[in-house]
């Protein structure tokens, strides 16, 4: 089954959809082994993985080869950040085309200029007109060959600062434009935000929601209308402080006996590579 529509029967079968981050094939693996609903392949995540802010510094060849190499590694939906899409309409066009070649289920764009920054960051967060935004989400509708793949409209209005009314007035033009669902975002530190754009909206178009800066449960999300939860960068954030420890200690300690207990063992390691298939393709092929 494509996973386009696998993701496509997860919106129409299930109360709610969960979705982690990830930035290559094993933080994909382990998401999907956890049992989350999709991957969300990162901007963030994939710009901290190579060392450069999340400011439109890596490419959309960067960005849709990371897709691809995950989708191939998994056997569940993969949801891509494609930031504002890369440049114009016409860029969303060629990109859309090329995510879905690739085997993504969804791609998510958002309204900001091209080049963009991190939401989370303070600074330039500007915003492109809706009706501009709305062109480049009729373009990746053009693009798509087969019915199930999802655009995703992402309006980043109360990342900008404008408010509320301005997020509901440009999720109704993106909904109008074709967009399959609204990612709404917020830096809010409480879900307040959120809680007050569920309140206005008439829920004819699903709403994804990324809880980074705030706290919200799983039933807190349902209860507001809320259909998918990305937990965006929580992986990589695991990663990065529990490999900073390891090491830390590792160099302090001068022997690796004390994180033993702290780390993976290596089995867990050929797990993750998929050692049982590569055996059993050597038992039925190889001659010894
Ligand atoms: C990402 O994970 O790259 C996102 C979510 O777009 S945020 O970092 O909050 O912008
Ligand atoms: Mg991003």
């Amino acid at each position: 089954m494509p996973k386009s529509k696998l993701l496509r029967d997860k919106f129409r079968d299930l109360k709610i959809l969960r979705v982690a981050g990830a930035y290559n094939s094993l933080f994909a693996k382990i998401v999907e082994n956890i049992g989350f609903d999709a991957v969300w392949v990162s901007g963030l995540e994939l710009s901290t993985s190579r060392a450069v802010p999340d400011a439109s510094i890596l490419t959309m060849t960067d960005f849709a080869d990371a897709s691809r190499l995950i989708n191939r590694s998994i056997n569940i939906p993969v949801i891509a950040d494609c930031d504002a899409g890369f440049g114009t309409a016409a860029n969303v066009h060629y990109m859309a085309k090329e995510y879905e070649r690739n085997g993504v289920a969804a791609i998510c764009i958002e309204d900001k200029t091209h080049p963009k920054l991190n939401s989370l960051l303070s600074g330039m967060q500007t915003l492109v007109p809706a009706d501009e935004f709305a062109g480049k989400i009729r373009s990746a509708k053009d693009a798509q060959s087969s019915d199930d793949f999802m655009v995703i409209a992402r309006t980043e209005a109360m990342i900008s600062g404008m408010g509320c009314d301005e997020a509901l007035r440009r999720a109704y033009i993106y909904r109008d434009a074709g967009a399959d669902a609204i990612l709404v975002h917020s830096k809010s530190d409480s879900h307040n935000q959120i809680a007050e754009f569920m309140e206005h909206w008439d829920v004819s178009i699903p709403v994804v929601i990324v809880p980074t800066t705030y706290p919200i449960t799983v039933d807190e999300a349902y209860r507001l209308g809320i259909k998918m939860i990305i937990y965006a960068n929580h992986g990589i954030r695991a990663a990065v402080k529990a490999c900073n420890e390891v090491y830390s200690k590792i160099l302090i300690d001068g022997t690796t006996q004390t994180v033993e207990n702290d780390i993976a063992p290596v089995s867990d390691l050929f797990e993750l590579q998929g050692i049982d298939h590569l055996r059993s393709v050597e038992e039925r092929f190889v001659r010894r």
